[in-house]
């Protein structure tokens, strides 16, 4: 019961504090925000912003106001390529005030003790000096699905949509990095962005996470100023972030203005244990995990999303059923996807299309029919090149509530 009302009242939008981070997200005060009724939302200012998160889709689910948090419903998530308005939102921290922003000056530090030399970047030096690329990345938060964990795991309750493939336009983490010059004994790089601590203290950084120097060296690591051939959403990190597809989000720092290159694990807000870690083996539900036996998440599991047609729909019972949905496995590339109308008794293979490019989404789709008339479920399943499957139900629970990727299901009215 206790849980229950906690998680009611987690999802009860703009608390108090909240009118602060939406001012930041409109760019100017909310002058009489004090007195806004409770539950209320500003509508904003022009058609962009017609009501949730300014230059969001209306429909986006916003878990959270102070730091902002935001999910598409799968449905929304239909586009191969995910739009910028309906991209997720996951902040730690409150994001640097739109107005300080100034793209002339915004800069990007290369340092640390693995460093060969210090070097400092403006935008425009960023995009002349090194060769831009374009890559689709699946992003997924760590904790996406962390809303089905029983016992339950306190954090962001995202169901299914804090995921996205988007283009990402930037140059090569690797080339910047060459420039730079990388020691020998380099394990790691952190980042830092120029969002602010929850608390307000300007000491303490709302997250600072990074990624091992392999991972760091890849050819689709980007440092990138585009989302989709535009400037980055400002709730998504403009004007630069870091893109690690296929990794946790939480390594693709935002509002990124230096990096450093280490030699050790990085050590920045949020690297430590619990953080971003799961058991390094396998526990009972509900168990209490010592620190020391907490590992750092790399690769995302597979998974895959129904995006059409929408949980609810109802069809005839001569009628085939068109559906569609992604597929993606972080490092890997996802070799088969299935779904199943009884409860995963019998599956049927979908088609599914090559990735745009390494750790891109798959999309996937099918054509159902069903035996007779009454209530359905389509269960979706992807496997990943190595053979490994989604679970159907909750795999693997860790008390942080992380990498949950069991099947996602629709449920369908056939009349
Ligand atoms: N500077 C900064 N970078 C950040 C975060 C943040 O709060 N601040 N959140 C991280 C987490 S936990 C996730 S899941 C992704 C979310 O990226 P998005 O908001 O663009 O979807 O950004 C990561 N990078
Ligand atoms: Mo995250």
């Amino acid at each position: 019961m206790e849980q229950q009302a906690n998680k009611i009242r987690r999802r009860n939008f703009l608390k108090k504090g909240g009118i602060t981070s939406l001012s930041l997200a409109l760019g100017m005060p909310i002058v009489f925000g004090k007195n806004l009724p409770d539950g209320v939302t500003p509508i904003g200012l022009d058609s962009e912003t017609i009501q949730g998160l300014p230059n969001k889709h209306p429909e986006m689910t916003i878990l959270n106001d102070r730091p902002i948090n935001a999910e598409a419903p799968a449905h929304l998530l239909d586009e191969s390529i995910t739009s910028a308005e309906r991209f997720f939102v996951r902040n730690n921290g409150i994001p640097p005030e739109k107005s300080s922003i100034n793209l002339e000056k915004w800069t990007l530090t290369i340092e640390g003790e693995s460093a060969k030399t210090t070097k400092t970047f403006t935008l425009a030096e960023l995009k002349k000096q090194f060769k831009n690329y374009t890559y689709q990345l699946t992003l997924e938060c760590g904790g996406n699905g962390r809303k089905e964990f029983n016992p339950p795991a306190k954090g962001n309750q995202w169901s299914i949509g804090a995921v996205g493939c988007a283009a990402w336009t930037g140059v090569r983490l690797k080339d910047v990095l060459a420039e730079v010059g990388v020691k020998g004994d380099a394990v790691y790089i952190g980042y830092y962005g120029k969002d602010t601590h929850l608390s307000g203290s300007l000491e303490k950084q709302p997250i600072s996470r990074g990624v091992p120097i392999s991972k760091a060296m890849e050819d689709e690591s980007l440092i990138a100023w585009a989302m989709n051939g535009e400037p980055l959403p400002y709730l998504n990190g403009y004007p630069l972030r870091l893109v690690f597809g296929g990794w946790p989000a939480s390594c693709s720092g935002k509002w990124l203005h230096k990096i450093v290159i280490r030699n050790q694990v990085h050590d920045g807000a949020k690297m430590a244990a619990p953080s971003y870690r799961v058991p390094c083996k396998p526990v009972p539900p509900g168990s209490k995990v010592d620190n020391k036996d907490m590992c750092i998440i790399e690769s995302m599991p597979v998974k895959s999303l129904i995006t059409f047609p929408k949980t609810g729909a109802t069809i005839k019972l001569n009628q085939n059923l068109p559906i569609k949905g992604h597929a993606w496995a972080g490092d890997l590339a996802v070799s088969a996807m299935q779904v199943s109308i009884d409860f995963g008794a019998t599956w049927q293979t979908c088609a599914l299309s090559q990735p745009a490019n390494r750790l891109a989404w798959q999309d996937f789709s099918g054509q159902i029919s069903f035996p007779q008339k009454g209530y359905y479920e389509i269960w979706a399943k992807a496997t990943d090149e190595n053979g490994e499957a989604q679970p159907m139900v909750l795999p693997g629970w860790n008390p942080k509530g992380y990498l949950n990727n069991a099947c996602h299901r629709i449920a369908v009215k056939v009349v």
